[in-house]
């Protein structure tokens, strides 16, 4: 059989794709009122449904989960009723969508929380990290830390979200396990220091991940679950002293659920690949299913991955905003469009829908 390229479809569990290019989940801050998604949302990611799979934008689960101003929400009926206008848009466009599913813990501020109190994190540690809320970039609240008896209802939380988006007609859900969010909070001791269940050994910190993994895939089944990772970036204030080994049990742990895929942020988020030493090859080879390889890849680059069997499927972020065609421009060798930065977040259609394709 001749190598894969990024061109070759291929079939994720249930989900057949056209070709192996992803695009990556991305923060546009559009949401309308009630974090609603927003009246332009159908339209940009139909723009974009030639790439094998997208993976709509961080999505909360609950108003707790939120962090910054204007993303999208997947708790409420008008929240679901709003993405099935996005689905609906996008398979009839021959696509195929997936929702990541978001709580962010301790990236938050107390103007987006329920009565303005804390967010909620693995340990009452401050972020070193800024948020965008009121209009402007503020310094993440300092958090307070969850109790025991509190677990059971984010794992609830992030159940019902998984249902929700099934019911709003995504093919499959992702759990955002990465950037520093509450699941990579208390996988990782720069930011767990819990005395618990939750906390200390690489088992234990791993646990909130893993039991929301398994809830999710109990309740949408295995085949419709991926999960984001990132076990090197620094995004969001994060660190770790034992990446390699808590990862490989995370992956390790994660093969036993059968999920549909994993999908690797391989290195500093949107920055250097090489950013610390980390075999990502050991957590492919440790996968059974899907890997989905992430973080400033070119073609060269992908089609070589791809060629040598080191991933599955290839996600690209920043290259789809001003490139809603980015799969025919990277088929035909188009240069890539520029994205305009001052348009990346919050506003209407200007730098959302209306960059053109090349044809
Ligand atoms: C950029 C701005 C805000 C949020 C992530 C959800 O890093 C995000 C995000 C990215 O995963």
């Amino acid at each position: 059989m001749a190598e894969a390229t990024l061109f070759t479809p291929y079939t994720m569990g249930a989900v057949a794709l056209s070709n192996r290019i992803v695009m990556a989940p991305l923060t546009r801050n559009r949401a309308a009122g009630g974090f609603v998604p927003g009246p332009h949302a159908a339209q940009y990611y139909a723009q974009r449904a030639s790439a094998g799979l997208l993976i709509a934008e961080a999505t909360q689960i609950s108003q707790q989960g939120q962090g910054y101003q204007d993303t999208p929400g997947i708790y409420s009926d008008a929240q679901i009723a709003g993405w099935r206008v996005v689905t609906d848009a996008v398979h009839q466009a021959g696509g195929k969508i997936v929702l990541q599913l978001w709580h962010v813990g301790r990236i938050s501020h107390v103007d987006l929380q329920p009565e303005g109190k804390a967010p909620v994190a693995p340990s009452a540690i401050r972020a070193e990290a800024k948020t965008f809320v009121n209009n402007g970039f503020s310094d993440t609240s300092v958090p307070r830390a969850l109790e025991l008896s509190e677990l059971p209802g984010i794992i609830a939380d992030f159940r019902q979200a998984a249902a929700n988006a099934i019911t709003a007609g995504f093919d499959c859900v992702e759990v955002h396990g990465a950037n520093g969010y509450l699941l990579d909070q208390f996988a990782k001791d720069g930011a767990n220091v819990r005395t618990d269940a939750y906390g200390g050994s690489v088992e234990n910190r791993a646990r909130l991940m893993l039991e929301v993994t398994a809830a999710v895939i109990e309740e949408v089944g295995a085949g419709r679950t991926g999960i984001r990772l990132s076990p090197t970036t620094p995004a969001n204030g994060i660190s770790s002293s034992d990446p390699q080994t808590q990862f490989n049990y995370i992956v390790a742990e994660l093969d036993k659920l059968g999920l549909a895929y994993i999908h690797v942020i391989e290195g500093a988020t949107g920055g250097p690949r090489d950013i610390a030493p980390f075999d990502f090859d050991a957590l492919r080879q440790a996968f059974s299913h899907t890997y989905i390889a992430n973080n400033n890849y070119d073609l060269k680059l992908a089609n070589d991955r791809l060629a040598a069997g080191k991933a599955d499927l290839i996600a690209f972020g920043r290259p789809f905003i001003a490139n809603p065609d980015l799969v025919a421009r990277l088929q035909s060798g188009t240069p890539l469009a520029e994205m305009n930065p001052a348009t990346l977040y919050g506003g209407g259609a200007e730098g959302y829908t209306d960059y053109p394709t090349a044809a």
